[in-house]
């Protein structure tokens, strides 16, 4: 089976661990999100992409995103000339970003880099960024509107988010191979990510989301949220201020239209019901993906989904 994931950082990069165990890597397809990409300290930095390709090599930190036992070496001098410090970039990680952005300049596209990083990192699965056009994340608050990053790191997410907007869409185009892995795969799978800031990113793309919509009889979606939270990220406070609701069912009536199927945790039981209102087949499952048996169930049961 070919399977197809829309994904966005943490949740996303493990669940597809949990999938690359349960069907091999090479019968999966990333395609990730590059709406939280930052220009910092000159470099391009892409921290989903990147959180997939650290995940899968396993050399992901302990907070799920940069480089294990990574050192501050450039932080600390950056911090001391009175530069920009309100993002963390570790040594190793800069490293990866020194050799994206050089090839960038040099024209190569995004998707050509990634390709190649990941065949480096030897991840195993194909991973292509949603587009190589500039696509940016903007989250509208009442102090106005922030790029993701300057909103959820530089900012802690403070400032409530009124709304959220994607720059560079319409017009973005899909990266080369983007819309065939959506219209070949057996499944199509949106990972139990942040459905604003990491899966609808990737749908707002041309064409993007008519694809995945023309395939929703093989599309199954599976909940980031858990009992009401959310596992990791600012989409529980999100879903209270963005609405629909802050629960399974929120993030299903967010997704109405585009799958036919949707897991959720068992202890979300009880909203079954009415997510089977919406027009989707619901399958409980243990969506805490704690370790790595966790993550192969809960992608075995979107599978079966
Ligand atoms: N998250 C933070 O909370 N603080 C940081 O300083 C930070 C730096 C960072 C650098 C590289 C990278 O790949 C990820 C980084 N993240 C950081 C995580 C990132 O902001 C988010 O988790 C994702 O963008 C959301 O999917």
């Amino acid at each position: 089976v070919r399977v197809t994931v829309l994904s966005g950082g943490i949740g996303g990069a493990r669940f597809t661990t949990g999938l690359v165990d349960a069907v091999g890597a090479e019968a999966v397809t990333v395609i990730g999100n590059v709406g939280d990409d930052l220009e910092h300290w000159g470099l391009h930095v892409s921290p989903d992409i990147d959180t997939v390709l650290y995940t899968l090599s396993g050399r992901v930190g302990e907070l799920g995103w940069g480089v294990r036992d990574d050192t501050r070496a450039s932080m600390g001098v950056v911090a001391e000339l009175g530069g920009p410090d309100w993002f963390i970039l570790g040594d190793a990680d800069i490293g990866l970003h020194l050799v994206r952005s050089e090839r960038l300049r040099s024209g190569e596209p995004l998707s050509a880099i990634v390709a190649d990083l990941a065949e480096r990192f030897a991840i195993g699965v194909r991973l292509i960024p949603a587009t190589d056009d500039r696509l940016r994340t903007m989250i509208l608050t009442d102090d106005g509107e922030l790029e993701f990053q300057q909103w959820f790191v530089g900012r802690r997410a403070g400032p409530a988010a009124r709304g959220v907007r994607f720059e560079g869409v319409p017009g973005a185009r899909p990266a080369p191979g983007v819309l065939e892995a959506i219209r070949d795969a057996d499944r199509v799978i949106l990972a139990p990510s942040n459905p604003f800031i990491s899966v609808d990113p990737i749908l707002a793309v041309d064409g993007v989301r008519e694809a995945v919509a023309g395939r929703r009889g093989d599309v199954v979606a599976v909940s980031p949220i858990i009992g009401g939270e959310a596992i990791k990220g600012p989409l529980a406070a999100m879903l209270d201020s963005l609405g629909p609701e802050r629960s399974a069912l929120g993030v299903a009536r967010h997704y109405a239209g585009l799958c036919s199927a949707f897991v959720v945790d068992e202890r979300d039981a009880a909203l079954v019901p009415a997510i089977e209102a919406l027009g989707m087949r619901v399958v409980t499952a243990g969506a805490l993906m704690r370790d790595a048996p966790a993550r192969r169930r809960l992608a075995e049961a979107a599978l079966a989904a």
